[in-house]
């Protein structure tokens, strides 16, 4: 199990950003286009309008819009409208890693809660021979409950079944809908106690940054060196893989999807 240690409250002015990000990865889709200039990011999309360039910004003029209506066409086995990084070599993480992620979300003021979660942000490693399937390492999740929850798994066993994963939940803050979400974490990856994950959060509405989130413990799986793992970002609901909900569809915006060394460069508050 992961041990939760007592948040502590942010000391906001530890974090301003510095006048210039040297974030390694930094989406902020102020070219217009939905690849934000970078031509290895992939799309898990069944249509033309399942992701696409919007104006309703968290910084700059543009963000990426991801649309996903119940019966629409599966893609890569799931219910999903997903922007992702697994071509994108220096977003790849693995056990050692330690990383700074930043991004932020917008849930439209018409958002209504479900009765199944949806998942708006992964860290999925890629599977070992020897696995049939692979969860995420974490994903973010609006939940049932009105609640941002930050899901994560590990496994200390080389090759990993479904049975064989520890999973371990964290709620976050409140969902408002019509708001800008901003999330920073703070990930040392490992499959063994070596392993921590910090996290902080804001509104656009309600600057100021809080941590909430500061574990210890198992992160992610035991691994191959070579196996790394990617991100993911949108909307997947894993409900609609099999039926139908009290929705009908979702529609979430991210800005400033970025990879860091330090909380500053990938603040996503700022450009
Ligand atoms: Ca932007
Ligand atoms: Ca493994």
């Amino acid at each position: 199990m992961l041990a939760v240690v007592s948040p502590v409250a942010a000391n906001a002015s530890a974090y301003v950003a510095e006048a210039e990000s040297a974030a390694v990865l930094r989406l902020g889709y102020e070219n217009g286009s939905k690849s934000s200039g970078n031509p290895a990011l992939g799309f898990n999309e069944c249509c033309r309008t399942s992701i696409q360039v919007d104006d309703l910004p968290r910084t700059g003029k543009y963000a990426i819009r991801s649309y996903l209506k119940y019966g629409d066409q599966m893609v890569a086995g799931g219910a999903r409208a997903e922007s992702h990084t697994l071509n994108i070599k220096n977003s790849h993480f693995g056990a050692g890693d330690t990383v700074y992620y930043g991004f932020s979300v917008y849930l439209m003021s018409t958002w209504q809660s479900d009765s199944r979660e949806d998942i708006l942000f992964q860290w999925k490693p890629w599977r070992d021979e020897c696995e049939s399937d692979k969860n995420p390492s974490a994903f973010l999740s609006v939940q049932p409950s009105g609640k941002w929850r930050l899901r994560v798994n590990s496994d200390s066993n080389a090759c990993s079944t479904s049975d064989s994963v520890r999973k371990t939940s964290f709620d976050l803050a409140d969902v408002k809908p019509g708001q800008w979400h901003d999330f920073v974490f703070k990930f040392k990856w490992s499959h063994d106690s070596n392993g921590s994950v910090d996290g902080w959060y804001q509104t656009h509405k309600n600057p100021g940054w809080r941590k909430v989130l500061s574990a210890t413990g198992p992160n992610t799986f035991n691994d191959d060196k070579s196996t790394r793992g990617y991100l993911k970002w949108g909307i997947y609901k894993p409900a609609w893989n099999t039926g139908p909900t009290e929705v009908e569809s979702r529609t979430v915006i991210h800005d400033n999807i970025a990879v860091g060394k330090s909380f500053s460069e990938v603040d996503p508050a700022v450009n």
